[in-house]
Formats: C-alpha cells, structure tokens, sequence
C-alpha cells in the first residue's frame, strides 16, 4: 500500500512538472539568453523550438503594401507582408530550420548572405538548388558557426524582387555575450523610383533614384532611435541596394566595430562620424550617447536625405521667375519651378504634388520644419528616461541654443 502511493505520488509529480504539449518553446515564452536587437518600423521573426532542439522559423515571399510614409504607399514585394523582412535572431551554435513559402507569381529563392554554411543551404536558384516555385514551400536547415551581423535576401531575378523590397537582416548572437551593450538597432539601407503618382516601384531604373529609406520607411515616417544618457549603441547598417550610403551621425564618434566578414579587432578600428555602407556590405558601430539631445543620422549623399524629387528640373536658382510660373502652369497643371532662392521654401509651401508622393521635404521639429526626407532620422538622447517610448522635444538648457542677435551686437563679444 506504502509502495502503491509512493509510485502515485512519482507520477502526479512528474504530470505537475513535466511540459504539456502546448507549452512549446518558442521565442515568446523562452527567457532569451541575448538582448534582442530592435528593427525600428520593423519586427522581430518569432520562432519556435522542435522536439529534436531545432529553432524553426517560418518566412513567406508574397507581394505586399507598404507605407514609406504616411501619404506614400507602394506595391512591395515582402517577407511576411514587410519590407524589410522581420529580423531572424539565433545564437552561435544553434541549428536553424528556416521553411520558405514562396506566393510571388515567379520563382524565387533565399540567400543567407554572410552566413557559413553547407553549399546546398545557400540559396542561389539553378547553382545550389531548385528555385522554389510559385505555392512551394522550402525547407533550409542548417548550424550557425559564427556571430555577427548578416543579411536574407532573393537570389534570383534580384533586380525585381530586391528592387522591390525583399531582404532583411540575419543577427547571430554570440554564444558568450562578450561586451553588452544598452540599445542595440538595425536599419537597412535602400533606394527606390516609384514614379511620381504611381504605386510599384520601378526596377528598370539604375542610378536616378528618388526614395531613400531607413528600414524601407523615409522621413518623417521614420521611427526615431531613442536612449538614456551614458546608453552603450550599436547600431547595424544593411545594404543589398543599388546604391552606397555614407551614414553620419551627428553629436558623437563612433567605432566600426564588425562587418558581415566578422569582428573587427579593437587595435583596428578607428574614430568615425560617417561610415560608408556599400551594396552587399553590413557595417556595426558601436559608441557611448554621453550627450543628451536630438541628433540627426543621415546619409550624406546630398540627394538621400530628400523625397520624391524629379531630377530633371532646370536649375533656377538665383532667376526671378515671378512672371513664368503662371503661364507654364496653364500648359502643364500642377508645375512645380525649382525656388529661386533654394529648395528650402519647399518645406514651408506645403505644396500639393501628385497623388501618393511625399514632399521633397518634411517632418517639423521644436523649431520649425526639418528641411529633410529620405534617409532621416533622429538618435533622441535624455537623461532619466524611465522607457524607450518617443519622448517628445528636447529639454534645451537655458543659453544652449543658436539664437539670432542684433547685427551691431556680432562685432562685440
Ligand atoms: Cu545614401
């Protein structure tokens, strides 16, 4: 009887503690051993832990609507309805089964860009494997051998499917975190045409873009990159795109601390303020935000912070064109003639230009409008925040801010 109640209390115990089939591990309900990494205007790929300690994930190519900006929305190609794709995050060591559902109306296949991996794995259609067919579904399955920072993306017919939108960022976490840090960002660099008025982007077009993203979102519809005073960033860069992007970063110095091709051993990097992303490249910077504010970053290409601009305007700086503008107007409605004092007054217009096209310029900061589009954002720094929520303007210190003077008073002191 002893015996009987003995084995009854082994069982209840073992039902009590032992997982039922609908506590699956997965990204959810795991505590994760790495900080997650954050996509601003993105998202993170959920995954789900196999019986045989697989991490399983689960992306679907298929055409999507995308918002580059509120007033702009265009027919992308995406992963799992986004441009870029959510962010797959693992860590050094794992296996990773990726299954790929392609719903494009072509074929299409995965390459894990930067990662090490059996040459079957790697995802380029006719060289490694079978493209995979419009309503196929392939599996990828494989062993993460190092960390970093690296990329997915279409291979095959790139111009068109990552010409419009399709890539997004692989993060191998170290195995042993070796130096945290406080906020960790990743933001994909790319270029776009989308024809004045018109939805889809166009792919033919290979130098003379006029959409410029973070994250495939311009300008003021970025998400702006929030932290406490003293926060260690990194932030990540991709880019699959047609373009390079020299991205600046205001109020600091920064290391370029890893490439896709790996570390960068700390006797090798150097102080920067802009770090030039090429196509097929990822770059990861790494500083101290020991100054509270808010500091744009931008790629300082001079027409990559801008919207929607045509390029084929004549330059009329300087030409009072008071007296044309009307006529030209009567014959093409809607003109819009370059300012003959700048750009700049675009961003005070308000113009009205074609249907689903962003101004030149736009967002309004504390003090005006921002005279900027594209690839735009803002590192916003405080001291004592209590979250990473959008913390509104910036506190100025009394006697910090560039102010205007009396004319006589610029001779004295
Ligand atoms: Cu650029």
């Amino acid at each position: 009887m002893k015996i009987r109640f003995f084995y009854f209390l082994i069982i209840s115990l073992f039902l009590i503690v032992s997982p039922t089939q609908a506590e699956v591990k997965s990204s959810e309900n795991q505590k994760l051993p790495y900080m997650p990494v954050i996509t601003p205007n993105g998202s993170t790929l959920p995954w789900t832990m196999a019986e045989d300690g697989v991490k399983v994930f689960h992306l679907t190519i298929d055409q999507c609507k995308h918002e580059i900006a509120p007033g702009m929305t265009i027919n992308a190609w995406c992963y799992n309805g986004q441009t870029p794709g959510p962010t797959i995050e693992a860590v050094e060591g794992d296996r990773v089964r990726i299954f790929v559902t392609n719903k494009l109306p072509e074929q299409s296949a995965v390459h894990w860009h930067g990662v090490r991996l059996p040459n079957g794995m790697d995802g380029v259609s006719g060289l490694t494997q079978k493209a995979i067919q419009p309503g196929e579904t392939f599996k990828y399955e494989f062993i993460l051998k190092q960390h970093g920072t690296f990329m997915y993306h279409s291979h095959g017919d790139e111009m068109v499917q990552m010409g419009l939108g399709t890539m997004g960022f692989f993060i191998i976490h170290p195995k042993n975190e070796f130096h945290k840090v406080d906020r960790d960002f990743t933001i994909f660099l790319n270029e776009w045409f989308v024809d004045p008025g018109t939805k889809t982007p166009n792919p033919n077009v290979m130098t003379d873009f006029n959409i410029f993203t973070f994250n495939s979102r311009a300008f003021p519809g970025t998400a702006p990159l929030v932290a406490k005073t003293g926060d260690r960033i990194r932030i990540r860069f991709g880019n699959v795109g047609q373009e390079s992007h020299p991205i600046h970063l205001h109020g600091f110095n920064f290391k370029v601390v890893a490439t896709d091709g790996g570390d960068i051993p700390e006797s090798a990097q150097w102080p920067e303020t802009t770090v030039l992303v090429d196509p097929g490249q990822t770059r990861t910077i790494e500083f101290v935000a020991d100054t509270p504010g808010d500091w744009a970053l931008h790629c300082h290409r001079r027409h990559h912070p801008m919207n929607a601009m045509g390029h084929e305007i004549p330059n009329m700086i300087g030409v009072n064109q008071d007296d044309v503008k009307d006529k030209v107007r009567d014959l093409v409605p809607g003109y819009m003639s370059m300012g003959e004092t700048g750009m700049d007054e675009m961003t005070q217009m308000n113009m009205k230009g074609p249907e689903n096209t962003l101004p030149m310029m736009g967002g309004q900061g504390q003090f005006g409008p921002v005279g900027m589009g594209g690839m735009f954002t803002v590192l916003m720094v405080r001291d004592n925040l209590k979250d990473y929520d959008h913390p509104g303007d910036y506190p100025h210190p009394k006697g910090t801010v560039a102010e205007s003077i009396e004319a006589d008073k610029a001779d004295g002191y």
